[in-house]
């Protein structure tokens, strides 16, 4: 568990101005994340954002929280990420008319490889950073590249959105209450390849076995959760914003105050574990030990597991390769 040097807490939000950002923003001034330590935020913006970012940090002062400090707007990623204890890196360039994915990770790898190198600068050498903005998982291997100093588990991307829609399908499918369950992983990219596995899942610390029938794991609950993000967009007819953002507030939570469950999903820079390349940022069960996530060890895969794994892994190779070309790590 983190053991705070003091009272007080930095914390960089990139893409302040954004509808993450605008539920993020309030579940971190409320005191939920960092433990009822007073909050001193940095809202890293750009472009058209800037001014936006100034309307958000009125309403912060406005909700008068006991836990917020300081809202400061910053342009400059040095002043944004100075001594920060945390990132959340949410600000990307979104996909444009015509591009193609390898534009979209060149262009954004542009953004997150001076955003690696002014952490590693500018920040605390303890400093715990969750990439959001897509592509993230590749995102955060570009950060990771560029913070030199830093250890590679500093450097996370968001999955957990992933771990918890799928939590919230097997609770629904089993008719019981998401709390109950445990044990679920979420493997590799957070994209439509992503394998969301159930086969150590727990219902109040027993096996989960085969009260879930194959057919609806393989056809309907897989590519549900992969696809969740669409499907939200097609209904609401916006992104999921407000579930994103909750979940990087799970994320940051669990890292800064521990976790209630053995494991919870975490995409970081591969160790070489379970067969992945090391420096990609595949998610991974993961617990925390002495605050720093480390990926559980010693699952046996299937065949079926070993099947998805190596697919939604060779995306994320592939991806890693596209900005390695364009030398962006
Ligand atoms: P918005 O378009 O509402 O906001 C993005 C903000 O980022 C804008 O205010 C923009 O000015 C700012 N920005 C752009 N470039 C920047 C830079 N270089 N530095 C600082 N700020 C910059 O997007 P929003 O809905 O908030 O989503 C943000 C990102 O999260 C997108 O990439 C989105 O795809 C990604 N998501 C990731 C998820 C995950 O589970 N990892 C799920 C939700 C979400 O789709």
């Amino acid at each position: 568990m983190y053991v705070p040097d003091s009272n007080i807490v930095n914390v960089a939000v990139t893409g302040a101005a954004g509808q993450i950002g605008y539920s993020l923003l309030w579940r971190i001034a409320n005191g939920e994340v960092f433990g009822n330590r007073r909050v001193h935020l940095r809202l890293i913006e750009v472009g058209e954002g800037l001014k936006a970012a100034k309307g958000v940090a009125m309403e912060l002062m406005d909700s008068a929280f006991p836990f917020l400090g300081s809202v400061k707007i910053e342009e400059d990623l040095h002043e944004g990420f100075r001594d920060v204890h945390a990132a959340i890196l949410v600000g990307s360039k979104p996909r444009g008319k015509g591009e193609e994915r390898a534009d979209l990770l060149v262009a954004n790898g542009k953004i997150f490889g001076p955003q690696g190198k002014a952490l590693a600068e500018a920040a605390r050498p303890d400093v715990k950073v969750l990439v959001v903005g897509n592509p993230a998982n590749t995102n955060a291997a570009i950060v990771a590249a560029h913070a030199k100093g830093l250890a590679p588990q500093q450097i996370t991307a968001m999955t957990r959105l992933d771990h918890n829609r799928a939590l919230a399908q097997v609770a629904e499918r089993l008719d019981v209450h998401v709390s109950e369950l445990s044990h679920m992983i979420v493997w590799g990219n957070h994209s439509a390849s992503q394998f969301p596995d159930v086969t150590e899942l727990r219902l109040n610390g027993h096996p989960v076995g085969n009260k879930l029938d194959e057919a609806w794991l393989t056809d309907e609950f897989i590519p549900r959760v992969a696809k969740r993000g669409a499907e939200i967009i097609e209904v609401r007819g916006h992104s999921s914003a407000a579930s994103a953002a909750s979940s990087a507030v799970d994320h940051m939570r669990d890292w800064f105050q521990g976790i209630d469950t053995e494991w919870v999903s975490v995409a970081l820079p591969s160790d070489g574990s379970y067969g992945v390349p090391e420096g990609i940022v595949c998610s991974f069960p993961c617990r925390l030990v002495d605050d720093q996530w480390e990926i559980v060890q010693g699952l046996q895969l299937s065949d079926f597991q070993r099947e998805r794994l190596d697919a939604t892994v060779a995306e994320l190779q592939e991806e890693f390769e596209t900005v390695k070309r364009e030398g962006l790590v």
